[in-house]
């Protein structure tokens, strides 16, 4: 029993070390691992396996230091306690130590967090040509194209479309395509509660939040597929049934998606007449 509170401590961080160490041939862990569908993705990755090592080194080198204070102190009879008041030195290196780290987590990141949310940063030529408008809503998520046929000059008349829905838009639930190999933006928006709009494959997570419209931009450069739209907000007692799938194509292929998708839309279900001699 005099060394309980040892193994007790070591086991389960010993399990926490374990189960990390065993996540990626388990499948506990980003799809893809290493492979994110997009050069973005790939920056998220390394930020993320930045902050696990020096999270992993501290909670090991903590987790060292514990066990040794309870196996060395950790038995009955071991003497006299000591009090103490504490030490100064100890205190002011454990708090420069951590504040340094964290310090040096916020200016690493700085780049890659302006890229992702940095509007003046986006690509130019995909913020005039928005992919779509994606509201988040209790509980799909409803899309809204422009038609193909619309262009924009103007940062003005993107946020006009944007404000003022056409006759001519196409719609879908849960279903975006977009384009493989170059940047495209969607604007987000929430109809209700906070909604988080979340593409695993491509680490791109972005809240949806009522009253602002945020655009999102996101560049899948893999092969052609479908993969996972999800919300990563719990949002009300639904939240499960918020999955989409976002479909990245050709461009010839997202192209005639559109066309058929504004073909069935504006089908009045009446035969093409022919023309009479
Ligand atoms: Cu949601």
């Amino acid at each position: 029993m005099a060394r309980f509170w040892f193994f007790f401590f070591m086991l389960w961080a010993t399990i926490a070390v374990g189960s990390c160490v065993i996540a990626p041939a388990m499948g506990w862990w980003f799809p893809d691992p290493g492979k994110a569908l997009s050069p973005f993705g790939t920056q998220i990755d390394d930020l993320f396996h930045l902050i696990l090592v020096i999270t992993t080194a501290t909670f090991i080198g903590t987790h060292i230091v514990l066990g040794y204070v309870l196996w060395k102190f950790g038995k009955p009879h071991a003497g006299k306690g000591w009090f103490t008041h504490g030490s100064h030195n100890l205190e002011v290196v454990w708090t420069i130590v951590p504040a340094g780290v964290l310090l040096f987590i916020a200016l690493f990141q700085m780049d890659v967090w302006a890229r992702f949310r940095v509007k003046s940063t986006f690509d130019r030529e995909a913020m005039l040509a928005p992919l779509a408008e994606v509201t988040a809503r209790q509980f799909e998520w409803r899309i809204r194209y422009p038609n193909p046929t619309r262009k924009f000059a103007s940062q003005k008349e993107v946020d006009d479309w944007l404000a003022h829905p056409q006759p001519d838009d196409l719609y879908t639930v849960n279903d975006l395509h977009a384009p493989l190999g170059r940047p495209v933006v969607i604007h987000l928006r929430s109809e209700d509660v906070l909604h988080s709009f979340f593409l695993p494959h491509l680490r791109v997570k972005q809240d949806a939040v009522p009253g602002l419209i945020i655009p999102v931009w996101f560049h899948h450069d893999a092969a052609p597929g479908t993969f996972e739209l999800v919300c990563a907000e719990l949002c009300g007692w639904g939240h499960y049934k918020m999955r989409g799938q976002l479909t990245a194509q050709f461009d010839e292929d997202f192209e005639k998606y559109l066309h058929d998708l504004a073909q069935s839309q504006f089908d009045d279900g009446v035969a093409p007449q022919v023309a009479e001699k």
